[in-house]
């Protein structure tokens, strides 16, 4: 039986064996997954109104692909405080954005208190803006420095506010690639356990991959099963646990940081990459073709190739510009609707666990 075949009759293939889905052709991994994602949303492209915010950019941590640590090549140190955070919010609150996205780097200078503080006071402020913070790697980040275990941190978090949590610090799991891409970042073991512990708080999270630098096709599908696998530990819909609610394939930027790989990868095996991710991981429910990462046109084509949402506005962009994207400013909900109609689709905001909003 040919490989894809095996693959939809949910054959258990490993890594190895599924690498060869990449040497299937674009329009048939795309016609495979459009016609996955059209079951599920017919031609429905998601976005929501959000507002990223990152309190500093000062890390203890030394992640070769980051241009955004001050600790790496960005000559521009900063460190905002609860009051700095507070306000901006505010300012989110009165111009209708309804989610923040809230991720820092891993300072040596904030408290463990102060997270907690600052997330309680955002809440206090903005009570009905959706607070999605802390990557596994922060969680990981605090355990380890003031000693609380994983599962306190998170159920700290979930008592002061946090509502979900970004997908952030999975880079690739593959142990020899993390070591050399960022050593000393939480392991891959422990950030599937982080988000399984949240899922089983009934939370929801969502998962990235970091890919098109020195990782291979195996590596990728390495991922993603290894998501695959915990998801079905957590059974959104029957059990009204928690799970990851959208898979988020992330491009690495180039510029900037010392992993020094000037190549950039093609459309094809990006759009492949997105085709492939909605083919195997049906166990989550959406793709997210990040804009930010993929730019907005790439994004708008990975639409009919598995993915179904496109990230929101953010307004202010810090981690993918830093590395070369033209995303610092974020993009107007008028873009973001004018761009998803233009590509023939029909723009549907969302709140941060895709209940659906409104239809423009
Ligand atoms: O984990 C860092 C990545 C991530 C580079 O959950 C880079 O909804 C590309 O996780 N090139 C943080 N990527 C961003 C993130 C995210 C973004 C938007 C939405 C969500 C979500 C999550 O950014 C890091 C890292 O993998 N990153 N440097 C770079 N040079």
């Amino acid at each position: 039986m040919d490989l894809l075949e095996r693959v939809l009759n949910k054959e258990n293939l490993k890594a190895s064996e599924l690498s060869a889905l990449y040497d299937y052709d674009i329009f048939t991994l795309g016609k495979v997954a459009d016609e996955m994602r059209k079951k599920k949303y017919s031609n429905k492209v998601f976005f929501n109104i959000n507002r990223h915010i990152n309190p500093t950019n000062i890390c203890a941590d030394v992640c070769r692909f980051c241009a955004f640590s001050a600790s790496r090549k960005n000559p521009n140190p900063y460190e905002m405080s609860i009051d700095e955070i507070v306000s901006q919010v505010l300012v989110c609150q009165n111009r209708g954005i309804k989610e923040v996205h809230i991720v820092s780097a891993h300072s040596p200078n904030y408290s463990y208190e102060w997270y907690l503080d600052m997330f309680m006071a955002v809440k206090k402020a903005a009570p009905n803006i959706h607070l999605k913070a802390m990557t596994a790697a922060e969680v990981d980040y605090l355990d380890r420095k003031f000693d609380k275990g994983y599962q306190k941190v998170l159920e700290d978090m979930a008592k002061c506010g946090v509502d979900s949590m970004p997908g952030g610090g999975a880079e690739i799991f593959d142990e020899k690639v993390r070591q050399y891409i960022c050593k000393g970042k939480v392991d891959s073991q422990r950030w599937l356990e982080i988000h399984n512990y949240w899922h089983q708080l009934g939370k929801m999270s969502n998962a990235t991959m970091l890919f098109g630098h020195v990782e291979t096709r195996e590596h990728r599908i390495d991922h993603m099963l290894r998501l695959r696998n915990i998801q079905q530990d957590s059974n959104i819909v029957e059990a009204k646990k928690g799970g990851f609610n959208a898979f988020i394939p992330l491009l690495y930027q180039n510029q900037n940081n010392f992993l020094n790989i000037k190549e950039n990868l093609s459309g094809q095996e990006i759009l492949k990459t997105l085709s492939i991710a909605r083919i195997i991981l049906d166990n989550i429910p959406h793709i997210k073709a990040y804009w930010a990462s993929l730019s907005l046109n790439v994004a708008l084509i990975a639409q009919e190739f598995g993915a179904d949402d496109m990230d929101g506005t953010i307004e202010n962009e810090s981690i993918q510009s830093a590395g070369g994207a033209k995303s610092k400013n974020g993009v107007s909900k008028e873009l973001m609707i004018a761009q998803i109609k233009d590509a023939g689709f029909r723009p549907i905001e969302r709140d941060s666990l895709y209940n659906e909003l409104q239809e423009y």
